[in-house]
């Protein structure tokens, strides 16, 4: 579901490419700069010349540095990159997937190998532009727009991934759909209902096309939702609110390295995940040394399956991460919009289908917010002696939005000086909607798979369900996986008034299967442990995780988009750490067979006790649409949290002091 945008390329000569020196110091997990892009470019096309093959580029992104090398780099604190920088290209080449590696500074390849086994690639947002125009050329399409009484200049198309339902083979194949542009720019809620368009993307022509009856495409009242072109009505008046630092931020960005308060992390960006957290410590004031808590941590799939089985709707089971990028999807970010006033912003260089590298202005803010309370209280047990002590809560907001078709999706990652990191999902746009002939709900005869929002319009039933991959390496490397489970115990015996209590009692997960976790109504709490690390009154040191409100689902395990999505059988999921294990759905996402998710992988039941693991969270939304929804829907939020349980020695914030007052102007004092 991607609506096609384009910039102006910038365009590098081979000569100017070749003799770019690396003269700022670069860290090696940065994203790859522009001349890198530029680079693996003109590499592959010295190989592939455009002028006999057809190539384009699926992926282009920084090979994942060995994690040793990475740990080695970071304990010798070295001013120049030591850690062999290389790229990762996924490119169709006449037809066939090729993986192709490349060592940038060699500038050599040092591998490249065809996929042969199921699924496709990432889509180009080059072949969704050129797919979403054969439509409107299709003489059978345009006949249908006709009988319609539909204006053609007015029709905007779509591409909507197909998905498997069980066929031996696939083409590279996606659906269009299409909508109406006129007297409204909501085209996701006026869709013109009925046809079925199916593009090959590899002939890049419609191969299929059925018109199945007229329905009427909703109308655009009510569903405008820029303010330019609001009516004048009635509004609240507007009082000014700004976040002001006169001092300037409190965190520093070098490069892509941010350090704030006690916190120390990095900021990745790639094609296909977006915002990419990494090498994220915390500074311990009383060991007076930095204590890692994270290697890496990223968004791997965003899985939503729509819940209408009908024709046109039943192959909506999209993979947002695998299918469009969420790099690639990544927007532009609003200053005092988006992101407020004291925010500071960061560019990323993502990749067009030829590897022409693409600015994304905008695409990362940081920035302070005023949190809550960090701690209080307010003493009054000591006879006229009462006092308030209280501290303001300010954390740091890494935020991107990432923008599939209809959907926004806004993603942050939020540190707290205690040391929690709270990620947290928003999600904002439009419904996906069913055009119906139904007016109102007392027309209603049969199940419509989702909730009448206005007139001739259903928001289609959905879910999203989005998979963390989170390497917590929690004050080092090998950690254990526990389950603490809160269970009642029942007195029999007379000794005490009580007839129960509640205790603890603790496991700690031996392999993969013990640490498939589906959160329940029996209360428990999961941590990432170090046993090798002890508090001084000997408590492993670990780290929480307290999770998103749990959503399971409820597809049938044999259903084919959830074998592809099995990903989501479990809310919690640990494996040993896998350079390759990156993406919960697999590889190639595109019409993928399921047979390469993090389902597959911890078949093997590998041990996690003590290891350098990684844990996988979902954080699941089932949306039952309402007329709130429509036309454009407020943000609807989630969060988890990942906090320090017998970390620090003590709260870690005890002599952290508030921000200073800001004087305003105007305010007497
Ligand atoms: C169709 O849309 C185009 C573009 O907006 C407009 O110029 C034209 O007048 C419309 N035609 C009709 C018949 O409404
Ligand atoms: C508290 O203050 C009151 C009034 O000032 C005084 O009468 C009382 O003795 C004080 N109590 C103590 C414990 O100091
Ligand atoms: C890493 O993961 C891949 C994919 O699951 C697997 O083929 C490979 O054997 C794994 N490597 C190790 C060392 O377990
Ligand atoms: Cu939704």
């Amino acid at each position: 579901m991607k609506l096609v945008l384009f910039s102006a390329l910038l365009l590098f000569s081979l000569q100017s490419v070749l003799s770019v020196t690396q003269l700022r110091f670069q860290h090696p997990l940065d994203p790859l700069t522009k001349e890198e892009i530029t680079l693996v470019q003109t590499i592959v096309q010295r190989k592939y010349p455009t002028s006999n093959n057809r190539l384009s580029f699926h992926y282009i992104g920084l090979d994942d540095p060995e994690k040793d090398a990475i740990l080695k780099w970071e304990s010798i604190k070295p001013t120049i990159t030591t850690v062999p920088r290389k790229a990762l290209a996924i490119a169709i080449i006449n037809s066939q997937t090729h993986e192709i590696l490349i060592q940038l500074q060699a500038k050599t390849i040092l591998s490249d190998n065809i996929h042969k086994g199921n699924g496709f690639p990432t889509l180009s947002v080059n072949e969704q532009a050129v797919a979403i125009e054969l439509p409107l050329e299709y003489g059978p399409f345009k006949e249908s727009v006709k009988k319609r009484g539909l204006n053609l200049s007015e029709v905007v198309c779509s591409p909507f991934t197909l998905g498997w339902f069980g066929e031996a083979q696939s083409r590279r194949t996606v659906r269009v759909e299409c909508f109406m542009k006129e007297s409204s720019p909501n085209i996701w809620v006026r869709p013109i209902s009925g046809l079925k368009i199916v593009v090959d993307l590899e002939l890049m022509k419609i191969v299929e096309y059925h018109d199945n009856g007229i329905i009427p495409v909703p109308t655009a009242d009510n569903t405008e939702y820029r303010l330019s072109h609001q009516k004048p009505t009635f509004r609240p008046k507007q009082h000014s609110l700004a976040t002001h630092q006169p001092d300037g931020p409190g965190f520093q960005i070098s490069g892509h390295s941010v350090s704030w308060a006690n916190w120390k992390f990095h900021i990745g960006f790639d094609p296909r995940a977006g915002l990419v957290i990494s090498l994220a410590s915390i500074y311990d004031l009383e060991k007076h040394t930095p204590r890692r808590v994270l290697y890496k941590g990223y968004i791997s799939e965003l899985f939503v399956p729509y819940q209408d089985p009908t024709d046109d709707f039943y192959y909506k089971t999209f993979f947002d991460a695998g299918e469009f990028g969420f790099g690639l999807s990544t927007v532009s970010l609003v200053p005092n919009r988006d992101c407020p006033s004291n925010a500071q912003f960061l560019d990323v260089y993502v990749h067009t289908s030829d590897g022409t590298p693409l600015l994304i202005a905008n695409a990362v803010c940081v920035f302070e917010q005023y949190g809550s309370i960090l701690w209080r209280h307010t003493e009054t047990g000591i006879p006229n002696e009462s006092f308030a002590e209280t501290r303001t809560e300010v954390n740091l907001v890494v935020r991107t939005i990432v923008t599939v078709g209809n959907y926004d999706n806004i993603i942050d990652w939020e540190f707290k000086t205690s040391g929690s990191i709270k990620p947290a999902i928003a999600l904002s746009g439009m419904l996906e909607i069913k055009g119906v002939d139904i007016k109102h709900k007392n027309e209603i005869k049969s199940d419509q798979h989702g909730t009448l929002v206005s007139a001739n319009s259903i928001g289609v039933y959905h879910d999203h369900f989005y998979i963390y991959h989170l390497d917590l390496d929690i004050d080092g490397v090998y950690n254990s996986f526990e389950k603490t489970n809160l269970k009642t115990v029942r007195l029999t015996d007379g000794s005490s008034k009580r007839k129960s209590y509640w205790t603890t009692e603790s496991e700690t997960a031996e392999s993969e299967n013990d640490a498939k976790i589906r959160i329940g109504s029996t209360p428990g709490e999961l941590s990432v442990v170090n046993p090798n690390k002890k508090t001084s009154v000997g408590n492993d040191v670990g780290y929480r995780l307290i999770p998103a409100i749990p959503a399971h689902p409820l597809l049938t395990d044999d259903d084919y988009p959830q074998i592809r999505g099995a990903f989501t059988n479990f809310n919690v999921w640990v494996t040993p750490y896998n350079r390759t294990e990156k993406w919960a759905g697999g590889l190639y996402v595109d019409h993928s067979h399921g047979d390469d998710t993090l389902a597959v992988w911890t078949k093997k039941n590998r041990d996690i006790k003590n290891k350098d693991i990684v844990l996988w969270h979902v954080v699941g939304i089932h949306h039952v649409p309402a007329q709130e929804d429509f036309p454009i829907m407020p943000l609807l939020a989630t969060a988890f949290e990942l906090r320090p349980t017998n970390f620090f020695e003590r709260n870690p914030v005890l002599k952290t002091p508030s921000p200073k007052d800001v004087p305003w102007p105007g305010c007497p004092n």
